[in-house]
């Protein structure tokens, strides 16, 4: 069993698809293990893409992040990582596969809606980031 770290962005809440990206998730056996809206700092959203610190986008990237709340949520499952990033398709909505989250709803390669863990390294950094064990019921 494995976890991940994903987010509906401050574009998928004022969309006003929480309940679409989540369902997307469960409906494919995803189990959400632990959620809750919260409103990023600028600072803290530099932390959480610190990874992107010297990229061209971090600025604005970050300023889009903390423009309004977010959903952060604890995903498991079986191979729950690869799954979830199938399922949010592509960075770039551009390129997203028909059918994904991204494909779907997502405006362009800033604001696609949703973020999951890349890997079982960032899933382990990013899920404490945001959870502490107490607020992640594990099956
Ligand atoms: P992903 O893992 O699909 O979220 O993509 P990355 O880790 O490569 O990028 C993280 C976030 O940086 C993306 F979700 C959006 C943003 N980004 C840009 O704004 N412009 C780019 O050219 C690439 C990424």
């Amino acid at each position: 069993m494995q976890r991940t770290l994903s987010i509906v962005k401050p574009d998928g809440v004022r969309k006003q698809i929480i309940g679409k990206v989540v369902s997307m998730f469960e409906e494919k056996g995803i189990r959400v293990a632990g959620i809750k809206m919260l409103s990023l700092t600028k600072d803290k959203a530099m932390g959480f893409y610190r990874v992107h610190k010297d990229r061209p986008f971090f600025g604005s990237l970050t300023t889009f992040m903390s423009s309004g709340p977010v959903v952060v949520m604890v995903l498991e499952g079986e191979d729950v990582i690869n799954k979830v990033r199938t399922i949010m398709g592509a960075t770039d909505p551009k390129k997203a596969d028909k059918g994904t989250i991204r494909n779907m709803f997502a405006s362009d390669i800033e604001q696609n809606i949703v973020h999951g863990s890349d890997s079982p390294e960032s899933a382990a950094t990013e899920i404490p980031y945001f959870f502490s064990e107490m607020e992640i019921s594990g099956s």
